[in-house]
């Protein structure tokens, strides 16, 4: 694809097993086979680019399998935030939309934006497992991003362009990402430059690809990754959907 922006999706082991994660919830050090333990569910993120179609590719995964734990990302909640203490009042108003905040005046908010964001997560991932994946044989449990992305990717880039707030870059190639992120139409987005898009896709790759990006613990290089090209259309394709799905299932398997 030369410089091309591809939307591309990333399936990621999180980490090792049950066990570990329970101990210390950031490490990904895996187990002496080097992937999976053989005990407990098999945790995944899903990364990839703003708007490349994680939450479509998430509710694919859930039709496919719905045995399968699936957590989406919560925006809403970054949407909404909510004054401490006032979460049960009905009446009470939300403290603001810390999204919009972060991109109307991201030298301001970034910080705040990714620490809140940061912390929703890891109470999502650090949630007890479903009495139902305790109980399957091979359980699956996937999370739209990881605590792992908020740290590789998204944080640097918005300390980038806090810095560099008004500088232009001009691009070269139409995208895909972009071209979903106007399909959605969040409003708080409409401001994303393409810039940005190709600067967040260069840190995936650089992370989950390549993996260059300096992490605090060299075992977690050996980390499993499946990466899927979604620059066609997969959201009413069914031969494309069956065509990932075939993927997703031999690499967990595997797993
Ligand atoms: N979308 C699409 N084709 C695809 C995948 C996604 O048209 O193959 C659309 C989807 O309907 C949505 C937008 O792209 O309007 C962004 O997708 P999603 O919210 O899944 O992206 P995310 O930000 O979760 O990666
Ligand atoms: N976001 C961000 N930094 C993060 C996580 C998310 O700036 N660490 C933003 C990017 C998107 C929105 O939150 O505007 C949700 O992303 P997506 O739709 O790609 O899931
Ligand atoms: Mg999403």
């Amino acid at each position: 694809m030369g410089g091309m922006i591809a939307g591309r999706l990333y399936l990621r082991l999180l980490r090792a097993s049950s066990k570990s994660m329970a101990k210390s919830p950031l490490e990904g050090v895996p187990p002496s086979r080097g992937l999976h333990a053989g005990r407990g569910p098999r945790r995944l993120s899903i990364e990839g680019n703003i708007a490349v179609g994680k939450s479509t590719f998430v509710k694919l995964l859930t039709k496919t399998y719905p045995e399968w734990h699936v957590a989406t990302e919560p925006v809403a909640t970054w949407q909404t935030v909510q004054a401490a203490g006032t979460q049960n009042a009905c009446t009470a108003p939300s403290l603001g939309n810390l999204l919009d905040m972060m991109y109307q005046e991201p030298a301001r908010w970034c910080y705040t934006f990714q620490t809140f964001s940061f912390m929703s997560r890891l109470k999502i991932q650090l949630e007890p497992f479903p009495e139902k994946l305790l109980e399957a044989k091979k359980a699956v449990q996937i999370f739209e991003r990881s605590v792992y992305s908020d740290r590789a990717c998204a944080l640097s880039t918005c300390f980038t362009a806090s810095r560099r707030q008004g500088a232009r870059r001009l691009l070269l190639v139409a995208q895909v990402c972009l071209k979903r992120l106007h399909l959605r139409a969040r409003e708080e987005e409409k401001g994303i430059e393409l810039a940005y898009l190709e600067q967040l896709h260069a840190q995936h790759e650089a992370w989950l690809v390549r993996k260059t990006t300096p992490l605090h613990s060299e075992a977690l290089l050996n980390i499993p990754v499946l990466v899927l090209d979604v620059n066609d259309d997969f959201s009413e394709e069914v031969t494309k959907q069956e065509e990932l799905m075939k993927r997703v299932n031999t690499f967990v398997k595997n797993l």
